[in-house]
């Protein structure tokens, strides 16, 4: 293209060569690359500090936020350093690859990157799926992968986003007898029990916020292990909810919505008023031990939440 610098008709055809290129799909994709590093580290677990010898992705529980684009090529690396034990690995629900090589354990000490395509806009679930997986995820291993759809209009624009990623906890994370028995004793959002609800816990410091009359986007995921969830906003509505967060699975108007193990669906909302919304797993037991986070709408809210880095509350 740069090259072509003669009659307005030569850059008309240009220009149209470029247009063609686009509508068939051959134009260079964007290349981003991912890196992951499995730590194994102590975290809190509650409000109050409690620690958890857990096995994570960059030292955090969820991992990064992994952001990219329908029809991007991703570059991924998963690299164990030596000071790990144990073996790992990822698991991209947004990915179609070779479950026997791509997602292959990685020994402490070795990495392994692999290129893939996202092909299906979306919130998906990732994982560490090394042996045995459902310790491995109990401990700490899971994130969200985010394919923005190329289209930026496929979706309503949403004013502020949240990602909150659902998971039991197990006493001992040694104990893979506990979880095969599903003897959980809490359900938390973000690795935390009640990390967004001062309501329950007077040791909570964080809560959701946006404005009135702004939508909202949750990507929610839910980790499991095992339990399935209803997710509900208490004194709320979902606007829209998009499971496996895919424009075109729009659902209207809902009052929950069930996010199996292992699963992810966006859920928009709208509030009217000021006030405050209490987003549940609405199967009481999960609710009552950690699963409620507060979404505080207020005129005033702060800027910077919901946005940039602040879509995953640390
Ligand atoms: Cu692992």
């Amino acid at each position: 293209m740069n090259r072509i610098n003669g009659s307005r008709n030569v850059k008309k055809l240009a220009l149209a060569l470029c247009v063609a290129t686009l509508a068939s799909g051959a134009i260079e994709a964007r290349t981003v690359k991912v890196t992951l590093t499995p730590r194994e580290v102590d975290l809190p677990i509650d409000n109050k500090g409690t620690m958890y010898r857990t096995w994570t992705y960059d030292g955090q529980v969820p991992g990064p936020v992994v952001r990219v684009t329908e029809g991007d090529v991703v570059e991924f690396t998963l690299i164990n350093e030596k000071t790990n034990k144990n073996s790992h690995s990822i698991d991209f629900h947004a990915a179609r690859v070779n479950v026997l090589s791509e997602f292959e354990s990685v020994k402490p000490g070795e990495t392994k990157t692999f290129t893939w395509t996202p092909s299906y806009p979306g919130t998906f679930y990732y994982h560490c799926g090394s042996d045995p997986m459902i310790q491995h995820i109990a401990r700490g291993m899971y994130g969200v992968i985010i394919v923005d759809p190329k289209d930026p209009n496929a979706l309503p624009k949403a004013d502020r986003e949240y990602v909150l990623i659902q998971a039991e906890l197990y006493p001992n994370p040694d104990n893979q007898d506990d979880m095969m028995a599903n003897k959980w004793t809490n359900v938390m959002f973000n690795g935390a029990i009640f990390k967004y609800d001062p309501v329950h816990d007077p040791n909570a410091t964080r809560v959701l916020q946006a404005k009135p009359g702004e939508r909202v986007r949750i990507h929610f995921v839910n980790a499991g292990v095992n339990e399935f969830a209803s997710f509900h906003p208490i004194a709320g509505i979902w606007d829209r909810v998009y499971p496996s967060g895919n424009a075109k699975n729009a659902l209207v108007g809902l009052q929950s919505y069930v996010v199996g193990p292992g699963d992810a669906a966006a859920f928009d909302i709208i509030s009217p008023v000021e006030g405050a919304n209490a987003l549940v797993t609405h199967s009481l037991r999960q609710a009552l031990t950690g699963a409620i986070a507060v979404l505080q709408f207020t005129n005033d809210a702060d800027p910077k939440m919901g946005r940039g880095d602040n879509i995953l509350v640390r």
